[in-house]
Parts: C-alpha cells; structure tokens; sequence
C-alpha cells in the first residue's frame, strides 16, 4: 500500500520534466542495500557494492537534468556500530569508487566534494577522496557531494561550538545570529539547502541527515532498494517535486 507521500510507480522520462523548474540541491539516504543482497541469497557487503555502482548513474542522470548539488548519505556517524567486517568493506568503497567512475565524472564537469568528519576515517578511505576532490575542483558542473561520517546534530553542535568561539573573540555580535549566519558554520556552508530528499528502500525517516538544512525540502519515499534504483526513479521523483510545486504555486 502506497501513502499519498510515495511514489506512484508511473513512468516519468526526462524529456517529460520541467527544465525550469530543476531542484538545485537533491539530497539522497541510499538505503536497502543490505536488504537487497539478503533477497537474493549473497552476503551484505554484495548489497553495498552493487549500491556503489549505482551512484555514477544517478550522478550523471542529475547532472545532465542540471541539478547544483547532489548530495549522497554514503556513511552515518552511527554507521560505526555496524560489524567490524562490513565497515571495514564499506571504508574501501571510495578507492574502489574513483579508479571505475571518475572518468565519466570528469566528462560531466562534476565536482567531487565531501561533508563529515575527516577523523576517524582510516587513510585509506580519505586519501582517494581528497584526491579526487582536487582533481575536480576547478569542474564547475554538479556538486557530487558525499556525507561521509556524518550526522547532522553532530554537525550543529560544532557549528554552534565554531559560532559561540566567534562570539568569545568578538568577531560575531549576537544580535547579528539569523538563519543564515547559523547555515555558514554547517558543513555546507555556501550550499543551497536541498529542495528534494529521496529515501529508498522504504523507511520514511530523517535519520539524522541535513535536518536544519531539510526544513522545507520536499520528501519523497520508495520501497525500492538503492541498487535497484534507476534514472527513471530519479526522474520520477523529480517530476512529483515539480507537480507540488505546481500545486503550491497555484492557489
Ligand atoms: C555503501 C550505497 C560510494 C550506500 C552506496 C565509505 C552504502 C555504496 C562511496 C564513495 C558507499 C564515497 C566517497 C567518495 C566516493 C565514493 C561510498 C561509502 C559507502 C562509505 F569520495 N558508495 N559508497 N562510500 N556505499
């Protein structure tokens, strides 16, 4: 059964959207993809790759409809818990990532960045990330934007601990703190907040993710897990985002 908040299923194509009415900023929790490899009788870690697989296709998908940013939940602060072993295979994925996928996001003039916290991350998974973060810096397509370690209270309780810090050497006068004094001491300071946030795999939650920045975003739910999400799912949630928009704008 669908709520009036899920996706309908219907085929959308991306001549069908509207050009000018693109979300800037897509924000992603990529679930089920442990869920996916238990469906078909292989390990997790199988779930997690083939989800891997998936993130060029929906980048290249949102870059070529325009979207600025894109902005994917590879790894929570709370993803920690999970067994030695399957973090372990997760920290891999963005060496694995980059040598298979850059080359294509290169040819997109996409722009690889992350949010989260650096430490705690082993070399292993930061090194392939800053380089190819400096490899695409001067790209000025897509933000490919991956949350890695990351956790949203987390991010703005730092932000306020960066804020008061200001406050203490005199450089921020309190009454000059408004929303968008606050955004600038958040890990995507300089982003426009997501307009859209896709959750596959049926979980109709926030789980910690951009929760200041999601104030207003659109939210849009599917049953399908990450690695079976495909373009025409993308282009199917942006063309729900563009009917409430419509229905917004109208009345
Ligand atoms: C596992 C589904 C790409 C979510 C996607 C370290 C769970 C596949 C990356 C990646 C993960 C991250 C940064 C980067 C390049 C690629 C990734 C992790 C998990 C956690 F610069 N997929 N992916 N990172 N999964």
């Amino acid at each position: 059964m669908l709520n009036w908040f899920q996706s309908k299923g219907s085929k959308t194509n991306a001549s069908e959207l509207d050009k000018v009415n693109v979300p800037r900023h897509v924000a992603v929790i990529m679930d089920g993809n442990g869920r996916w490899a238990k469906q078909r009788g292989l390990p997790r870690v199988a779930g997690h790759h083939s989800g891997m697989k998936n993130v060029r296709k929906i980048a290249v998908a949102a870059s070529k409809l325009g979207v600025e940013v894109l902005t994917l939940y590879a790894f929570s602060t709370e993803n920690w818990k999970r067994p030695k072993d399957e973090v372990e295979f997760l920290m891999k994925l963005p060496q694995e990532f980059f040598p298979l996928e850059i080359d294509e996001l290169m040819a997109n003039n996409v722009q690889i960045r992350m949010i989260g916290w650096e430490r705690g991350l082993p070399e292993h998974t930061l090194e392939p990330v800053k380089a190819a973060m400096k490899r695409t810096e001067n790209n000025t397509g897509l933000i490919l934007n991956f949350a890695l370690n990351y956790g949203s209270r987390a991010e703005m309780l730092d932000g306020i601990r960066n804020l008061v810090a200001d406050v203490q050497n005199g450089t921020l006068a309190p009454d000059m703190i408004d929303e968008d004094v606050y955004s600038g001491y958040l890990l995507t300071k300089g982003l426009p907040d997501p307009d859209l946030m896709i959750r596959t795999s049926g979980e109709i939650r926030i789980s910690n993710f951009l929760l200041w920045q999601m104030a207003y975003s659109e939210l849009w739910f599917t049953d399908k897990f990450w690695p079976d999400f495909t373009t025409d799912d993308f282009y199917e949630a942006i063309a729900e985002y563009q009917r409430r928009a419509r229905r917004y704008g109208g009345v």
